[in-house]
């Protein structure tokens, strides 16, 4: 069911009210929908990591620019077992395993995912995935293998989208949430702030979110990380107080979904995040790394949440269990016929990055070859 209408000018005004009583309002409204003490542990994974072929400003997986991000392959059975085995003994209710593609291609490796997903759901943790675009059947073969929630952002607003990304358009974002949600997925979509967009951008995307029906049922706010090689690499970091104020409102626009306090966390202190909390964040991503870069110490947020009185959520708080059903093989004909866009619009930023990261790659080759000659010569 959709909720309540909002209409951005309202979302507006009401995250522009003043703070300290935007954060009661929020606490009041979580607490008439939520149970304030539980906050739901997500750990993070990434199964794919680094060589995607997108643009997308702020991410260091993006082969095109030049960063500390290695290419890995697709992690094995085992590898995912034990992270999820571990991250389930420290509290995790769920494991959201992430890729570094533009789309989900059908064939061997996404079989594996299959697999990998069918693997963390007989451990009975939610499994999230979030492997960029997909298709209805995709989504569909994802939750007979058991897959729990999907995680598909649309970042920013519909405006904004095009000023950090140029090699995907909005309403395909929009597709794969309806996709995932077809095939009786929870949905958990939200974006970052701190990429240089304006208050009108971030009320405009909870416009987005509010408007879809049903709503998700977790809206993770991610803080930019500013990567060094990627085009935000010099974006200044946004202050606490408008971190509180994007959950708080994002609380009181959805107040059925969890919201999650995401990317962001190292920057932030325990008393900034304890008014996170209180303003309704109802979940964190946790794990030492979120996707490639530091999020805090798993012990550091135990000790936080013995400090803050709270205690994590257990796995299928909200949702039953999603059983593994081994389906026969849906027809491709709606799936085939659908293509991606490509808007292929100009960022300059995006293009003196993707020109710099040449330059840097092949510098670092050349530095390699060097070193190698020199190794071999010292050998000889
Ligand atoms: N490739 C898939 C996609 O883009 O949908 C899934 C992985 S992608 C890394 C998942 C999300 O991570 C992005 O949608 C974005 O919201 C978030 N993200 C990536 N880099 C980030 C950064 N530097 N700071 C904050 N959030 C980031
Ligand atoms: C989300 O909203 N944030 C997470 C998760 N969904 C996949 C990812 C954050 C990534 C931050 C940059 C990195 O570690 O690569
Ligand atoms: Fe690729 Fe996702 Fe990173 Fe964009 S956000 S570059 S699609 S991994």
């Amino acid at each position: 069911m959709s909720e309540q209408k909002w209409t951005y000018e309202a979302i507006k005004e009401l995250y522009n009210t003043p703070l300290l009583e935007l954060v009661f309002r929020a606490a009041s409204v979580h607490r008439e929908h939520h149970n304030p003490r539980e906050v739901q542990i997500s750990t993070l994974l990434s199964i794919k990591t680094g060589g995607c072929p997108e643009d997308c400003a702020y991410c260091p997986q993006a082969a095109r620019y030049f960063t500390d991000v290695e290419e890995n392959e697709l992690m094995s059975v085992e590898q995912v077992r034990t992270a999820a085995t571990r991250a389930k003994s420290l509290g995790s209710s769920r494991l959201c395993m992430g890729a570094a593609w533009r789309n989900v291609e059908d064939g061997e490796e996404f079989d594996h995912v299959l697999d990998l997903v069918r693997t963390v759901n007989e451990l009975d943790m939610e499994v999230c995935a979030t492997l960029g675009m997909l298709t209805e059947r995709q989504a569909q073969k994802l939750r007979d293998a058991g897959l729990y929630a999907y995680n598909h952002n649309l970042d920013s607003s519909e405006d904004y989208y095009k000023e950090i990304i140029s090699t995907r358009g909005y309403e395909d974002r929009l597709k794969t949430l309806d996709n995932a949600r077809k095939a009786n997925l929870t949905l958990c979509s939200g974006g970052i702030i701190g990429m240089g967009e304006s208050i009108d951008d971030r009320c405009k995307m909870l416009e987005t979110l509010a408007s879809l029906d049903p709503v998700p049922e977790s809206i993770p706010i991610n803080a930019l990380v500013s990567v060094e090689g990627t085009p935000m690499e010099n974006v200044q970091p946004i202050s606490i107080w408008e971190m509180i104020r994007m959950v708080a409102t994002t609380r009181i626009v959805i107040p059925t979904t969890t919201v999650r306090l995401s990317a962001g966390r190292t920057e932030m202190s325990i008393e900034g995040q304890a008014l996170c909390f209180m303003a309704g964040a109802g979940s964190i991503f946790a794990g030492n790394k979120l996707l490639t870069t530091p999020n805090p110490e798993m012990f550091k947020d135990l000790e936080m949440f013995h400090l803050l009185g709270l205690t994590p959520t257990e796995p299928y708080a909200k949702h039953e269990k999603p059983a593994v059903s081994e389906k026969e093989e849906v027809p491709e004909t709606e799936d085939k016929k659908h293509k991606w866009s490509r808007p292929k619009h100009r960022i300059e930023a995006n293009v003196k990055y993707t020109k710099l990261g040449k330059q840097r790659r092949k510098a670092q080759q050349n530095t390699d070859a060097e070193k190698k000659l020199k190794e071999s010569k010292a050998q000889s």
